[in-house]
C-alpha cells in the first residue's frame, strides 16, 4: 500500500497553468471526490469543474489526465491536474486534494517512488534533477541521455565485469588443482576495469566544467573598445561606451549560451599602469584576480594606437586560451605594423566592434577553445556524488593493481568491497538513508 501524496509541481508566481501532481493507491478515487464528472480513463486528458469536497464551493474548471501504474512515472496510480496558474486557485484546488487525503509530498518523492517501484534507477532519477536544474543546453542534452540510460548501461557492464572477475577469483581458490591461465591475467583483467572507471571519472570533470560554464574576460588598455565589444558578443547595450578613458569601472558580466556553452562574459576596467592612482590600484588589483581565474582572456588593442605596454602585457598574461583582439580595423587599412612583433603562436582575430565586423570569427575562436580544453564529449553526465564513489571502488582496486605481489584471498575481498559500493550507492541496490539524501535535494513535485 502507498499513501496518497500530493504537490504543485510548477513554480509559484503568475502563469496561465500550474500542475498538481498525485501519487499512490486510489487517488484516482480520491480526485473523483471533488468532481461530478467521471475521470479515470487512462491518459486521456478530461476538462472537469473541481469543487471542494466539503464546502462544496467550485474551485476551478482544470484539465485532469489519470495514469495506471504500468504506464505512470512512479510505477503507482497517477494524476495530473492542470488548473490555472497564478497564487490563488492552484493553492487552493492543493488544500481541498489534502483535505480529501492527501499528503503533501517532500521534494523528490515521486521520482523516489519511481526508483522504489523500479522504473527508473537512481542514476536516472538523478539525471532528472540535472535536467531541471541545467545551466546550459549542453548540461540538459548529456542529463537526457543519462536519463535514457547511456550512464546506467556501462555502470552496469562494470559491475558485470567485477562479477565476472570474482567468479574467476574463487574459482581459482576453490579449486587449486584446475588448470588456469596465470593469475596475472586476471590481474591485469582489474585494470583495464580501471581505465573503464577512470574514464567515468574523467567525464565527471567535463560535466562540471559545463555545470560551471566558462569564464571569457575582455582586458586591454583605456579607450580600446572593450565595452563596445562586450556590447556586441551580449548582444545589448548592457555598459556604457564613451571616448573618454576609464568609463567602465570595476568589472560588468553576462552569460551568453554559444552552441550550448554557457560562457560568461566579462568586460573590465581598462588597465592603467602609468601614474595609477590609489583608486586605479584597486580596479587593477580586482581585475588582476578575474584575468588569472578567466578561462579566457580576450586582450584587446587599438589598431591604431598599440605600445610596448600592450605588448608587455600579453606577454607577461600569455597563456594556451588568450585571443589577442585587433580592434577598431575601421580606421586603418593596413595591418598595423607590431602585428609582427606579437609572438609567433599569438592567435590575433581583427574586429570593428563599432561596425560589428570580425564577430563570428571572433566566437569561433572562443568555441574552439572551449572544445580544445574540454576534449571528447562523453555520452553521459556524471555528477560529484558518483564520480567521489568511482574514485573510491578505483581506490579498492588499486590495493590489488598496485601491489607487486597481490594475493588472490585478498584481491577477492577487494573485488568483493568494489561490488559492494556499486550496488549499494551507484544502483543496483539502494539503501533508505542513500534514498532520502539524494532525493531531499529534489524540487516539490518531482
Ligand atoms: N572607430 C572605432 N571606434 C571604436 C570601436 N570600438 C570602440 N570605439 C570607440 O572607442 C571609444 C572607447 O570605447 P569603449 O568601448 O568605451 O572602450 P573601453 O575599452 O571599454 O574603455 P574603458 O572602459 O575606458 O577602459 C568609444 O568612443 C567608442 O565608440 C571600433 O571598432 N572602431
Ligand atoms: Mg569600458
Amino acid at each position: 500500500m502507498s499513501d496518497q501524496i500530493v504537490a504543485i509541481a510548477t513554480p509559484p508566481g503568475e502563469s496561465a497553468l500550474s500542475a498538481i501532481r498525485l501519487s499512490g493507491d486510489d487517488c484516482i478515487s480520491l480526485v473523483q471526490s471533488l468532481t461530478t464528472s467521471s475521470i479515470g480513463e487512462h491518459q486521456k486528458a478530461k476538462r472537469v469543474l473541481l469543487k471542494d469536497p466539503i464546502s462544496g464551493v467550485l474551485l476551478d474548471d482544470v484539465v485532469v489526465i489519470c495514469y495506471r501504474e504500468s504506464s505512470s512515472y512512479t510505477g503507482e496510480e497517477m494524476v495530473e491536474i492542470f488548473c490555472h496558474g497564478g497564487n490563488i486557485t492552484v493553492h487552493n484546488v492543493f488544500n481541498s486534494l489534502v483535505k480529501a487525503g492527501a499528503r503533501p509530498a517532500p521534494p523528490g518523492e515521486f521520482s523516489k517512488r519511481a526508483v522504489l517501484n523500479g522504473k527508473i534507477d537512481i542514476i536516472q532519477a538523478e539525471s532528472i534533477e540535472q535536467i531541471v536544474k541545467a545551466r546550459s543546453s549542453k548540461e540538459a542534452e548529456l542529463s537526457l541521455q543519462t536519463l535514457k540510460g547511456s550512464l546506467s548501461k556501462v555502470l552496469s557492464s562494470i559491475l558485470l565485469q567485477l562479477e565476472e572477475i570474482l567468479v574467476e577469483m574463487d574459482a581459482r581458490l576453490s579449486f587449486p588443482n584446475d588448470v588456469y591461465e596465470e593469475d596475472s591475467l586476471v590481474f591485469l583483467r582489474v585494470k583495464t576495469l580501471q581505465s573503464e572507471i577512470q574514464s567515468l571519472i574523467n567525464a565527471s570533470s567535463y560535466s562540471s566544467i559545463i555545470n560551471k560554464g566558462f569564464s571569457v574576460v575582455l582586458m586591454g588598455k583605456t579607450n580600446v573598445g572593450k565595452s563596445t565589444l562586450f556590447n556586441v558578443l551580449v548582444g545589448f547595450e548592457r555598459t556604457v561606451v564613451s571616448p573618454y578613458p576609464s568609463t567602465t569601472h570595476d568589472y560588468v558580466s553576462e552569460i551568453v549560451s554559444w552552441e550550448g556553452y554557457p560562457i560568461t562574459i566579462f568586460d573590465t576596467a581598462g588597465v592603467i599602469t602609468i601614474n595609477p592612482s590609489p583608486l586605479d590600484e584597486i580596479f587593477n588589483n580586482r581585475m588582476e584576480s578575474l584575468y588569472d581565474s578567466a578561462f579566457m582572456l580576450l586582450y584587446v588593442i587599438d589598431a591604431m594606437d598599440c605600445s610596448q605596454e600592450d605588448l608587455k602585457m600579453i606577454s607577461s598574461n600569455k597563456r594556451p586560451n588568450m585571443v589577442i583582439v585587433v580592434n577598431k580595423t575601421d580606421l586603418s587599412k593596413e595591418d598595423p605594423k607590431w602585428l609582427s612583433n606579437l609572438p609567433d603562436d599569438s592567435r590575433i582575430v581583427k574586429v570593428s566592434a563599432i561596425n560589428k565586423t570580425g564577430i563570428d570569427p571572433l566566437v569561433t575562436s572562443i568555441i574552439d577553445g572551449i572544445k580544445k580544453v574540454i576534449g571528447q564529449e562523453p555520452d553521459y553526465y556524471v555528477n560529484q556524488r558518483q564520480s567521489s564513489i568511482l574514485v573510491n571502488i578505483n581506490n579498492v582496486l588499486d590495493r590489488i593493481t598496485c601491489s607487486s605481489e597481490p594475493f588472490m584471498d585478498m584481491a577477492v575481498e577487494d573485488i568483493k568491497e568494489a561490488i559492494f559500493i556499486m550496488k549499494e550507492e551507484l544502483n543496483v541496490s539502494h539503501s533508505k538513508e542513500l534514498l532520502n539524501d539524494i532525493f531531499s535535494h529534489f524540487c516539490i513535485g518531482k
